[in-house]
């Protein structure tokens, strides 16, 4: 029988509730298990994290190139001896490896590398990824899929198998981000396209997009942004945008996503976790949604600073879907702060978080962290309404869950 909800149990209640919704996660980097190496997992992986290395190496002197050239195994030992044998793993990436521990059953307090290897090196993977997406309760993945990615298109081309767990997104960042570059690769591929964006490169461009958007069933389009980009800048990005990617989505009926806000390579020589974060304009995004009123735009932002305008403007376009709290906002007193102004300008017309796993196992604490703050906050908001007298069933709450972590996307997906 169904609990009745009250002010006293409404957090028990939220949470519980909250923990059994199987999740869309609409943005992380995974694979299936059909891409091989690409599919990661385990505890090298997960110490290697670029969260965790860029972290590590603020307690030791060694240079980034040093710790690079060493292999893999070297590196998470070296990241697991500094971050959790010499300190405490207090920050958010160092945490979640304590919480995929405990979820998986293994003893946290051991400090022994080895007998965490030992434990991840007995894992038969079909069945460990249905344990994993068991736990972690979810319904499926949104991969990340580049095109231009060599190696992962001789997957596409050549062994590609369909797992419903992992459904794809076309990620476009070489291709808008670097076209200098990414125009022979294109070309390379069987587009007659050429440097300069003249109308029948055009076409090509979109015949390419279509093209891998069938291929790969592409949910949607996806680029990240930097702080300092523009629609009216004359740039070759905002040129292929407006001719190629959004004629492109419009008519394949499928948004297109925008991580604004990160500074790539701030610092090269930590290679991906050099990037860094900075407020950006929110004029080009009020540019697109109102000229582009019949496009669907997915929204990310990455500065803290950023929040309070796109949820504004979210308000003004309902083209417009806000999504998840972005790598360095993904903590949980980030997560508290940014989903409640969401809630409090949007109600539950938005999307309050992805996980942007790399490693398999990451879906397990992302997921247990985000969805202990989002019940906390939704409970709140609930408690707050029935002060004044107002009910909230069990089955309300369950069709807000049931919205923000996943009907909303799939909503704004298939209208
Ligand atoms: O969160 C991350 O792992 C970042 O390195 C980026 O990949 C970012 O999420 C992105 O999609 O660009
Ligand atoms: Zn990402």
């Amino acid at each position: 029988m169904k609990e009745v909800v009250n002010r006293q149990n409404i957090n028990k209640v939220t949470e519980d509730l909250i923990n059994s919704v199987y999740i869309t996660d609409i943005h992380t980097h995974l694979f299936s298990q059909c891409f091989e190496s690409m599919f990661l997992y385990g505890i090298e992986e997960l110490l290697t994290y670029h969260y965790l290395v860029a972290e590590a190496m603020r307690y030791t002197d060694m240079d980034y190139k040093n710790f690079y050239d060493m292999d893999k195994d070297k590196q998470a030992e070296f990241v697991w001896n500094i971050l959790f044998v010499k300190n405490t793993p207090l920050s958010e990436p160092a945490k979640s490896i304590i919480t995929i521990f405990n979820s998986l059953g293994l003893d946290v307090n051991v400090k022994d590398i080895n007998y965490f290897r030992k434990f991840f090196e007995s894992k038969k993977l079909s069945d460990y990824i249905d344990q994993v997406f068991e736990i972690s309760k979810l319904k499926c993945v949104v991969m990340t899929n580049d095109p231009l990615d060599d190696d992962e298109r001789k997957v596409w081309d050549n062994s590609y198998v369909k797992d419903e767990r992992f459904k794809a997104a076309l990620r476009l960042d070489r291709v808008l981000n670097s076209w200098e570059e990414s125009f022979t690769h294109i070309k390379k591929l069987g587009y007659n396209v050429e440097k300069d964006l003249l109308e029948p490169t055009i076409e090509e461009i979109k015949k390419f997009l279509i093209d891998y958007i069938d291929r790969m069933e592409a949910l949607y389009c996806a680029v990240s942004l930097p702080p300092d980009f523009s629609m009216n800048d004359g740039s070759v990005r905002a040129k292929i945008i407006e001719n190629c990617v959004l004629p492109v989505c419009r008519e394949k009926n499928i948004p297109f996503a925008l991580m604004i806000g990160v500074k790539r390579g701030v610092n090269p020589a930590l290679k991906l976790a050099g990037d860094s974060v900075k407020r950006a304009d929110i004029e080009p995004l009020e540019y697109l949604c109102s000229e582009y009123p019949y496009n669907k735009f997915l929204v990310t932002m990455l500065s803290l600073e950023n929040q309070q305008e796109l949820t504004v403007t979210a308000r003004k376009f309902k083209n417009l879907m806000v999504f998840g709290c972005w790598w360095f906002l993904n903590s949980p007193s980030l997560i508290e702060f940014v989903t409640n102004m969401r809630i409090e300008w949007l109600g539950t017309s938005f999307i309050p978080q992805h996980s942007d796993c790399r490693v398999f196992e990451q879906l397990i604490s992302k997921w247990k962290h985000s969805k202990k703050v989002i019940a906390n906050v939704l409970a709140t908001k609930y408690s707050d309404l029935m002060s004044e007298g107002y009910e909230i069933s069990n089955d309300r709450i369950e069709r807000d869950i049931n919205n923000l972590f996943g009907e909303n996307f799939w909503k704004f997906i298939e209208p």
